[in-house]
């Protein structure tokens, strides 16, 4: 197995990295308004990023400032980029909150541009879904304003929505992660807890970021493949330590939020316990060797610190081919480090014990499906059309229970994002899911079919559907779910 980086340029940032991250030095914004916090063990270089701090004084409700502006940070050391930041860093703050809070979002858009926040995976009235329906223009406040509901302890996350500029937006760095907790989390309250986002970028050699022209060949490649960058970070760093203690249990939240990346994810010499998805924890934990995590998804997995004391080893991406033949690119086939493991001298610890069962995630009835639906994927089109705000795609009804065929007719893949709802994921080329969760989006791979089952509960409106690659949902790959209210029975 090789320990590739993506090239040249991110190798001469290494270096640079790893004699900071000794130090204890990390690739922070230099305009950082809250200091990050420090991760557990001794050797941690991986900061936090900052909570969005509580202004409410009342019991059950997270009310928090927010602000997208333009921000000149050193997202690479030695280097100030220009950038866009939510509150002043990237990643932007985590929302933090429990099930069952009332949140209010002071948004402040001080971009020169028109925005939206997307809280991607919430269940929340529609007018609240950032979506490109409800653009925040520059200069402009809003107020973000739903409730948390109950049984939606997870890991969510938060990003521009405009039309045609998400892409753009999030390249610059716009985008934060949010926690849901349980009152009564399942897993025990003593094992670390880290957060893990993970971005790429593409800069040119004086630190800028390199967008280029749409019109350009690489424009072009990247409008086919999405775009990838040079550099990949953790939580805005390049590799990273976390500490562990052999015999330690870790608890990461891993967010995917990169354009067009999907990570295959695996510690060499160990398996993970995989024990949640985009909506949460699962019934069972699962051992598993690695975790394809597509664009915006989300996993739990549980870190066993199987290592001896001393040793060392890395969180690595492994190839995977997710590309059309034709515009794939030579370095597919590289693994690439993402973040290293260090563990401490310490004795080992005794393991903590785990639950064999966290919650009960109730299948949805597909017997009571009164629809079954075909989206079909192909290059920037959905149904063979393009995205128009003012066309709705699928009629559906508040109550109603859906089955939706997911088929992608293409040599590439395309992860499938719908806004609003959680749905479950019935079987993939006809296989059944080996295991029930949560999801609000799955990778649906070249020329593949997959049936999810979804149920439109409650907050009827207009609902995105979309490719998740950025510069497929930004050229249109995206339709509108319009969930109407029910028919009511005329009073005679
Ligand atoms: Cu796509």
């Amino acid at each position: 197995m090789t320990n590739s980086v993506p090239n040249r340029f991110t190798r001469s940032c290494l270096s640079v990295l790893a004699s900071l991250a000794l130090l204890g030095v990390s690739a922070t914004p230099e305009r950082q308004l809250a200091a990050p916090r420090a991760a557990v063990g001794l050797e941690d270089s991986l900061a936090m990023p900052p909570v969005l701090q509580n202004i409410s004084r009342v019991p059950g409700t997270v009310e928090v400032n927010l602000s997208a502006a333009p921000a000149r940070l050193a997202l690479l050391p030695g280097h100030v980029t220009d950038a866009y930041a939510y509150n002043g860093t990237v990643p932007g703050p985590t929302l933090e909150v429990h099930e069952g809070d009332h949140v209010i979002i002071h948004f402040h858009n001080s971009l020169p541009e028109a925005t939206t926040i997307h809280w991607h995976g919430l269940h929340i009235p529609a007018v609240m879904d950032g979506s490109p329906l409800s653009p925040i223009g520059a200069g402009k406040r809003y107020d973000y304003r739903f409730t948390i509901p109950r049984g939606t302890a997870g890991t969510y996350w938060y990003h521009p929505h405009p039309d045609a500029r998400t892409g753009y937006q999030m390249a610059m760095g716009l985008y934060g992660a949010i926690i849901v907790r349980d009152a009564n989390d399942p897993l025990p309250n003593s094992l670390p807890e880290k957060l893990l986002v993970l971005s790429d970028n593409r800069f040119r050699p004086d630190g800028s970021l390199d967008i280029p022209d749409p019109k350009s060949l690489q424009g072009q490649i990247d409008r086919e493949n999405g775009r990838e960058g040079n550099v990949l970070l953790v939580n805005g760093q390049v590799m990273p330590v976390i500490g562990i203690r052999s015999g330690e249990v870790q608890r990461w939240r891993v967010i995917n939020v990169s354009a067009a990346r999907i990570y295959r994810l695996a510690i060499p010499g160990q398996t993970l316990l995989h024990v949640g998805d985009d909506g949460g924890l699962f019934e069972r934990p699962r051992e598993v060797g690695e975790i394809l995590l597509a664009n915006s998804e989300r996993v739990e997995i549980l870190v066993r610190g199987t290592g001896s004391p001393g040793s060392k080893t890395t969180l690595q991406t492994l190839p995977y081919d997710r590309y059309d033949p034709h515009t794939r690119p030579a370095s597919w086939q590289d693994t690439l480090d993402l973040l290293s493991l260090r563990y401490s001298d310490a004795s080992p610890m005794t393991p903590p014990a785990l639950p064999s069962v966290m919650r009960t995630v109730a299948a949805l009835d597909t017997s009571r499906a009164s629809a079954r639906r075909v989206i079909v994927l192909s290059q920037e089109l959905i149904n063979g059309k393009t995205m128009d705000m003012n066309r709705v795609d699928i009629r559906s009804r508040l109550g109603a229970t859906e089955i939706w065929e997911i088929d992608n007719v293409v040599t590439m893949d395309h992860p499938f994002h719908l806004h609003g709802f959680q749905f479950q994921i019935l079987d993939r080329d006809g296989i059944p899911e080996p295991y029930r969760s949560w999801k609000d989006v799955v990778n649906v791979r070249k020329h593949q079919v997959v049936h999810i089952v979804v149920r439109f509960d409650d907050f009827p409106g207009k609902w995105m559907f979309h490719c998740h690659i950025l510069d497929h949902e930004d050229h249109g790959m995206m339709g509108i779910l319009e969930v109407r209210p029910p028919l009511t029975r005329r009073r005679l």
